[in-house]
């Protein structure tokens, strides 16, 4: 098989990844080729041109794709996520940091055999700070990206240690030329806040309770609040967060003045997700029950994030604010999924 110019999506069975795929197929620029540990549903598969079934530390597999693609974009969606991570720390630091390296290598690989940059985008997270206290966080209003860069959890840690790799990459590893960024690996990293999709249900987060408790609310299952509702944390609708992504892999190399850019949309409270949700499906049976370690997670997240530097170097503005996300996008298609769940 020849090797021809292509795209190549990590963890794309996940949320971000089935948005994305629609996207990139969409536009059908260059063929999607995927890895991911479980095969695509089939109504996602035919979008992709291939699809590599396994796991980013079998650098094997990763030798295959290299040989048989032409890869210069990279989505390195693949990565546990932070509740679960705090469950398997170990195999948290394996998945998402050493899963991490092999990507950034491959790409610088596939740089090198190909003689252009590999643009890399990475996902980071709110995550990556820690706030030490609840009057800090309420203290601290929109952090900006170099605060507070403390972790708390393994995955924060993670999430913060990748996007100094990948700064690595893309200022300092087998540079070309003198001056900044003349790399093979073309790093491109957004914190991402907590996502919301009205077409699937996140698992392993610990910003899931929103989005798990809207989706049960239009399917009529009981679902107990695992946060206080003054807990506030910034949010995005899925399709910003695509957009977010798809923005800034397109922006000129020179217009970034970073590689790691906050990104935000709104920031509700916990009591005003609930709110929403059930004035939309009145029959909601929601309450709460804290869940003490995953509310010290939150905690220590930002209650939002000041994203100046994305709107001024790659233009990001999302489409949706609260009201918006939840009246234009969330709620109809949400209504359409479960339509007669309730009834
Ligand atoms: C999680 O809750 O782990 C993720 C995130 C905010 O990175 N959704």
């Amino acid at each position: 098989m020849s090797r021809s110019p292509s795209v190549l999506i990590t963890g794309a069975s996940g949320e971000i990844g089935h948005g994305l795929i629609a996207r990139l197929a969409a536009g059908a620029a260059r063929p999607v080729v995927t890895l991911d540990l479980n095969p695509l549903p089939p109504e996602v598969a035919p979008r992709v041109r291939q699809q590599f079934v396994g796991s980013i530390l079998d650098t094997a597999l990763l030798e295959r794709v290299l040989a048989e693609y032409e890869v210069d974009r990279v989505y390195h969606l693949a990565a546990l996520l932070s509740t679960r991570s705090e469950f398997s720390p170990a195999l948290a630091h394996k998945v998402n940091v050493e899963g991490a390296l092999n990507l950034l290598e491959f790409a610088q690989r596939q740089g090198e055999s190909h003689g252009r940059p590999v643009v890399f985008f990475y996902p980071s997270s709110i995550a990556a700070f820690g706030l030490p206290d609840p009057a800090t966080k309420a203290k601290a209003g929109r952090v900006a990206e170099d605060e507070y860069n403390v972790p708390t959890t393994m995955y924060g840690a993670n999430k913060l240690y990748c996007e100094h790799l990948g700064r690595y990459y893309a200022r300092h590893y087998k540079q070309l030329a003198a001056g900044p960024a003349t790399g093979r690996v073309d790093f491109r990293c957004v914190r991402f806040p907590g996502l919301i999709s009205a077409d699937t249900v996140p698992s392993g987060g610990t910003s899931d309770y929103a989005p798990e408790m809207l989706h049960a609310a239009a399917a009529g299952t009981p679902y107990d609040c695992f946060v206080r509702p003054d807990t506030r944390i910034p949010f995005m609708a899925m399709p910003d967060a695509v957009d977010c992504i798809l923005r800034l892999t397109a922006a000129p190399r020179a217009a970034l003045t970073r590689t790691v850019y906050n990104v935000g949309a709104f920031a509700p409270t916990a009591a005003e997700v609930e709110a929403v949700a059930r004035a939309a499906f009145p029959a909601a049976r929601l309450g709460t029950k804290v869940d003490e370690k995953r509310q010290g997670i939150v905690d220590s997240w930002p209650a939002d994030v000041d994203d100046a530097a994305a709107r001024r170097d790659w233009g990001h503005a999302p489409r949706y604010d609260f009201a918006g996300c939840f009246r234009d996008y969330l709620i109809p298609r949400i209504k359409t999924r479960y339509a007669g769940a309730t009834s």
